[in-house]
C-alpha cells in the first residue's frame, strides 16, 4: 500500500507495521509523506490565514476546522499520498474524517490526552475497547529533532490507560513532511511553555481584566514580539487531522466534538469532497452548519 512513498524518500513501513505500532504503542512516525513544495505551500497558507483569522490561545494562534477554513490545507490533507496512508491505517474499513482539523502556530502545551475533557472519556471502556481506533495525523511544518523543545513528546502505550503519567516519555522527532500518527487517547505534549512564558502569561492573567484586554491575545502578542526581537528559528507550525475507520467510535467522537466546538463559517471545497467521495471516504461535518 505505501510502496509509492519511495519516490520522494527512502522506503517506509508497510501499512501492517504502522497498524501494529499504533495498536501497541499508540503512535507512529511515517517519513516523507508530504513533498517540500507541499510543506512550503502549507507554511505560506497557514501564516497568511493566521495573520488575520483564527484564535489567540496557548501563547500562539490556532484555527479549528482548518480543512474548511484554509483551502490549501483541505487540498493537501486530502492529497492521494495522505489518503493512502489513512486508508492503510483504517483497513479493512473505509476512512472517515471527523471534520476536526486544527492548525497551530507557536502555541505551547502541557501533557494531556485529547480525550481527557471529552464526553467520551466518561466511558471507561474507551480505554479498553480494542475496536476504538480514532487517530490524529499531525504534520509539523519544520524539522524537530529529538532534542528540540518543539518536538512532540508522547508516553508510548498510555492510550490504553485512563492515567498514563507513570510511563516514560519519548520524543517523536520529525523532519518537515513526515507524519506523526497518534491515538487520540495517548498522553502527549507539544512545546512546554518556558519560565518566561509562564511569568508573562500569569502577569497578563492578573492585569488583563483591569486593562479590558484578552489575556490570551496579550500573551500571544508578547511572545510574538519576543520572537521578533530575538529570532531563533522558524515559526513552529503544525496541522492535525482527526480520522478513524467508518465505525461507531469515530462517529461518537465526532458528534461529541460537535457539542464542544461551534462550527466555523466555511464549507469544505466541493473538489475536495468529490475527491474524497471518489475514494469511498466520508467526512462528517463538511459544511458550515
Ligand atoms: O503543539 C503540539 O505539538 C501538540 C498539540 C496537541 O497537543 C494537540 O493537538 O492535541
Amino acid at each position: 500500500m505505501l510502496n509509492h512513498l519511495t519516490d520522494i524518500g527512502r522506503p517506509d513501513r508497510s501499512s501492517a507495521i504502522i497498524r501494529q505500532e499504533l495498536a501497541a504503542n499508540g503512535f507512529v512516525v511515517v517519513r516523507n509523506v508530504l513533498t517540500a513544495d507541499q510543506v512550503a505551500t502549507l507554511r505560506r497558507a497557514v501564516k497568511r490565514h493566521l495573520k488575520s483569522a483564527g484564535w489567540y490561545n496557548y501563547g500562539g494562534k490556532f484555527q479549528v476546522q482548518a480543512m474548511h477554513a484554509v483551502p490549501d490545507v483541505g487540498k493537501i490533507m486530502t492529497s492521494d499520498r495522505v489518503l493512502d496512508l489513512l486508508q492503510g491505517i483504517t483497513e479493512p474499513h473505509d476512512v472517515m474524517l471527523t471534520g476536526e482539523c486544527d492548525v497551530m502556530m507557536n502555541t505551547t502545551s502541557t501533557w494531556h490526552k485529547d480525550i481527557t475533557h471529552h464526553p467520551l472519556a466518561a466511558e471507561r471502556r474507551v480505554f479498553e475497547d480494542e475496536t476504538f481506533r480514532v487517530y490524529k495525523i499531525a504534520f509539523y511544518l519544520q524539522d524537530q529533532d529529538e532534542h528540540s523543545r518543539a518536538t512532540l513528546k508522547v508516553r508510548p502505550r498510555s492510550h490504553k490507560m485512563e492515567n498514563g503519567t507513570d510511563l516514560p516519555a519519548k520524543p517523536a522527532a520529525v523532519q518537515a513532511g513526515d507524519a506523526v500518527v497518534f491515538d487520540i487517547r495517548i498522553d502527549h505534549v507539544g512545546q512546554f511553555p518556558s519560565l518566561s512564558d509562564k511569568l508573562i502569561r500569569r502577569g497578563f492573567e492578573k492585569i488583563a481584566p483591569r486593562l479590558h484586554v484578552d489575556p490570551q491575545k496579550a500573551f500571544s502578542k508578547a511572545r510574538a514580539l519576543l520572537r521578533w526581537s530575538h529570532p531563533h528559528g522558524p515559526d513552529r507550525m503544525a496541522i492535525f487531522v482527526t480520522f478513524g475507520p467508518s465505525h461507531e467510535w469515530t462517529r461518537a467522537y465526532a458528534s461529541a466534538c460537535d457539542e464542544v466546538h461551534a462550527p466555523v463559517a466555511a464549507s469544505m471545497s466541493p473538489d475536495v469532497l468529490a475527491h474524497l467521495a471518489s475514494r469511498g471516504m466520508s467526512v462528517l461535518r463538511s459544511d458550515a452548519g
